[in-house]
């Protein structure tokens, strides 16, 4: 740290009005989003700035940090890394922090709901009865859930958060991760494809490292048995879109139920125009409660890092 310059925080992208007030307070705050010429700006105050506070999903570009000679840490508002170069951040020394521990259970839930909603057609219930349908018509069946098998890809702390939600479904539960984790009492697969050939419902809560990128493709639609779902609570970019929704168009998968997308905040037409999907706007993280806890966490690591303590939540 250089304690001659401002003890100043770069914003990447906006955050919640709770953890943009308390870093405004204690520091100087740059917005970068707000900037008409965001690359003038980095020219102009880039070497004053010596913290950034991003969110998971947007991350930091190399060609901003190079434009940072200053910069000490990247405190990220979530868990996911895959948008910051950890190689980058490494061989420039830059901290790298998350909110890990605090949005698991928030994640795993909203991967049950959409599993759940979609499978058994919530929304469209919904739909049917605002819309007086029910008066004239009877209401169509919809997919068990219960005693079904689902695979979930990442047994990490959210898969494995799901499978215990999974368990109370009296689900069979089937994973894949590099190796299996033989503390758990579930089924491993050692390949993506077999995993979701055995599943009902194939849950995605892996990592959007360089190498799952674009993994779920049509080669595994084409396994997937016709009555399974896909679910996405991780990362769009794990799933090639184009073969997604070729796979749902033609009745290689029932549905999808999706909170991520690979060009967030754009979702295709040809996903909007489907019935057998339910899509949520990235929101799986997004409760009060957890994102005041995510907040906290990034507060805190940027106010140890200039009071030169250690990091509480630093990835290695
Ligand atoms: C957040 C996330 O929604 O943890 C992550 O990596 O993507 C989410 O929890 C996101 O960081 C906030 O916009």
């Amino acid at each position: 740290m250089n304690t001659s310059l401002p003890r100043s925080v770069l914003l990447v992208a906006p955050v919640m009005d709770e953890l943009l007030n308390r870093l405004t307070e204690s520091f100087q705050v740059y917005r970068l989003y707000e900037q008409t010429n965001p690359a003038a700006f980095l020219q102009e105050f880039g070497s004053q700035i010596q913290t950034v506070v991003t969110r998971g999903d947007v991350g930091v570009s190399n060609s901003i940090i190079e434009m940072l000679p200053e910069l000490g840490l990247i405190a990220i508002f979530g868990v996911g890394t895959d948008a910051v170069d950890l190689s980058m951040t490494r061989s420039h020394e830059i901290a790298v922090t998350v909110t890990s521990g605090v949005l698991t259970n928030d994640v795993a839930d909203l991967a049950m709901g959409l599993l759940l909603a979609g499978a058994r057609k919530l929304v469209q219930g919904h739909t049917f009865v605002c819309e007086g349908r029910w008066l004239s018509n009877a209401p169509g069946l919809a997919t068990q859930v219960s005693g079904k098998r689902i695979g979930i890809l990442g047994m990490g702390n959210i898969g494995q958060a799901i499978a215990r939600r999974a368990s109370g479904f009296d689900m069979e539960i089937l994973y894949t991760d590099r190796q299996p984790n033989h503390k758990l009492d579930y089924q491993w697969c050692p390949d993506v494809h077999t995993l979701a050939h055995e599943s009902d419902f194939l849950v995605l809560a892996a990592s959007g490292s360089k190498e799952n990128q674009g993994m779920i493709d049509a080669s595994v639609f084409n396994v997937m048995p016709d009555h399974a779902w896909l679910i996405n609570i991780a990362r769009g970019i794990l799933v090639n879109e184009n073969d997604l929704i070729a796979a749902l168009q033609e009745g290689k998968i029932a549905g999808a139920g999706l909170d991520v997308y690979a060009d967030e905040p754009h979702v295709p037409d040809e996903l909007i125009a489907l019935e057998n999907v339910i899509l949520q706007p990235h929101v799986a993280s997004a409760t009060f409660e957890t994102r005041k806890k995510m907040s906290d966490i990034v507060f805190d690591n940027v106010s140890a890092w200039f009071n030169q303590v250690p990091l509480p939540n630093k990835i290695d």
